[in-house]
């Protein structure tokens, strides 16, 4: 929108929308119209924060008709720029709806409010003896609606899938301000196109969720986690493989000797291991008894015979558990200020060894004057690429330089038939290789869906889609 307007464009939105709370606030701008991708100026126009329904089907019928850009913003934990707001839009914020509606222990689920976090979700869930598996890292503050905008994954996605596999209703509010009560939370319904799912990783390009029905699972056996000291590339799917067929793994995420130097310095944690790898594993498996602990204790000595692993330890209490977590949940916390250009990628769990392998040439090829720091979700083929630039080099000429490794990175990722998005979403900062990941006939038929839901092209512009029209 043309920001010479914005005092106009206001005095209309509080006008069309008399009920609804809206901020000009410089630190409600600010706070709301950024996420934690920090390449970009927070500028929107203002933020608004309905507290139900009605309230945000009157601010998107106004903005459809005015012409003006809407943002959803939930917990704004995204790394993409999927919740960014640089160009004077208006940021529908979802702080304000954070109820749990409804509770069916027959059902096993719940109805909620797009606000509720993750985190309070899965308390609830715990509260009735019940188990929401959906975790990672930012789930304090990241929001439901936000977490089904992306299909967000996270560590347990190995044993119980994405966001997705959680969803079984939706309540959206499209870009024309129509209602959509998406599967009405069944289990089976086979009564033609299942709209649900196009919302669910629409990175707000469709619609404004704004109440979720989620399926919670019984409580599983207590867990147990391991760290492991690999002794290279070529070992950690040999590692997998042997873990996965001995006990039941429920996480197996990886991590670089330089992703372990950056956590335990950025939180005061002493080194897990005596021996030195270069590379890592965080292992977790169902461990009701005995049993399961001398399996992948013997899975461990195979793997110390079979030259894979050099060292490793076994957590003997929940708190323990907790703290060898740390090792991989607090990673990406640590580079934060470092600012790092961040990847997400993905490929074929049966491809990991050669993308890695090939990736990693690659990298030392055209990246080696950077830090490149490597950790992920390797038994779901999920690797986060994390570059930081040395000291003093200026943001543009350092994402410059980033996109130009890009290039390079996502297209061997597309012939590898991968991903450049695992679980962050396109967003703002990826949108431009939307065709690395998706062949033009796709993108015709997703630009089509777009039309039918969001006709005034107003719901998160630039996001997704390339802004090129
Ligand atoms: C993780 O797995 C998150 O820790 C963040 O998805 C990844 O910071 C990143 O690159
Ligand atoms: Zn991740």
């Amino acid at each position: 929108m043309n920001t010479r307007n914005a005092p106009g464009a206001l005095r209309e939105l509080q006008s069309a929308c008399p009920d609804v709370e809206i901020s000009t606030e410089p630190a409600v701008l600010e706070s709301h119209g950024l996420d934690w991708t920090r390449f970009r100026d927070p500028a929107p126009l203002a933020v608004a924060f309905p507290r139900k329904l009605e309230d945000v089907q009157a601010l998107v019928r106004h903005a459809c008709g005015a012409g003006l850009a809407i943002v959803p913003s939930g917990g704004r934990t995204g790394l993409s720029g999927g919740a960014v707001a640089a160009g004077g839009e208006l940021v529908v914020s979802f702080d304000r709806m954070r109820q749990m509606l409804e509770f069916d222990p027959v059902d096993a689920s719940i109805r909620v409010e797009a606000g509720m976090t993750t985190g309070a979700v899965q308390e609830f869930a715990a509260a009735n003896d019940l188990y929401y598996p959906v975790s990672f890292a930012s789930e304090g503050t990241s929001q439901i609606g936000g977490n089904i905008a992306t299909n967000a994954g996270g560590i347990r996605v190995l044993r119980h899938g994405l966001t997705r596999e959680r969803v079984t209703g939706l309540k959206v509010v499209t870009g024309t301000g129509a209602v959509l009560e998406c599967n009405r939370g069944l289990i089976k319904n086979a009564s033609g196109y299942d709209l649900r799912h196009l919302f669910i990783g629409s990175e707000g390009t469709l619609g404004l969720i704004v109440e979720a029905t989620l399926r919670l699972e019984r409580r599983p056996p207590p867990g147990k986690v391991m760290l492991l000291g690999l002794t290279g590339l070529d070992a950690l799917m040999n590692v997998f493989s042997d873990l996965r067929r001995t006990v039941a793994l429920s996480a197996f995420e990886f991590l670089t000797d330089k992703a372990l130097a950056h956590v335990c310095a950025g939180h005061e944690l002493s080194r897990p291991l005596e021996t030195e790898c270069p590379l890592y594993v965080v292992a977790e498996f169902d461990c009701p008894g005995d049993e399961a602990e001398e399996a992948a204790l013997a899975s461990f000595e195979r793997g110390v015979e079979r030259g894979w692993l050099a060292d490793g330890i076994i957590a003997q209490s929940a708190a323990q558990n907790a703290e060898l977590w740390r090792y991989r949940e607090g990673i990406s916390e640590s580079i934060t200020a470092l600012r790092p250009y961040k990847n997400d990628l993905s490929v074929r769990i049966s491809r990991v060894p050669e993308f890695l392998q090939r990736m990693d040439a690659l990298v030392a090829e055209i990246a080696s004057d950077y830090e490149v720091v490597w950790y992920g979700h390797i038994g779901d083929g999920n690797l986060h690429m994390n570059i930081i630039g040395p000291e003093g080099l200026g943001p543009d000429e350092f994402e410059a330089r980033c996109h130009e490794i890009s290039n390079r990175t996502y297209a061997l990722t597309e012939e590898m038939g991968g991903s450049i998005s695992a679980e962050h979403g396109l967003g703002l900062l990826k949108s431009p290789w939307l065709g690395r990941a998706r062949s033009a006939a796709e993108i015709e038929a997703m630009r089509a869906i777009k039309r039918v839901f969001d006709p005034a092209g107003i719901l998160n512009p630039g996001k997704l889609f390339p802004n090129d029209g």
